[in-house]
């Protein structure tokens, strides 16, 4: 299962890394690739809740706008 997660207020390298290292945290998560310049982070992981990924964002101080999911 993978997660598009649109992000508010990632704006620089500093941004992308505590956005990495706080949905590494979440239970389930296998891998998370950011893109900077389109504000979004790609989740990859198992059963993992969208009020669990929008916490800990709104924790790092991002607030989430949207959460897609898709399989491939
Ligand atoms: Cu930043």
């Amino acid at each position: 299962m993978k997660k598009k997660i649109t992000i508010e207020g990632m704006s620089c390298g500093q941004c992308a890394g505590r956005i990495i290292e706080s949905l590494k945290g979440l239970v389930g998560v296998s891998a998370v690739d950011v893109n900077l310049d389109a504000k979004f982070a790609v989740l990859d992981g198992y059963d993992v809740d969208d009020a669990d990924i929008k916490f800990a964002l709104g924790r790092a101080g991002y607030k989430v706008y949207g959460i897609e999911q898709f399989n491939m």
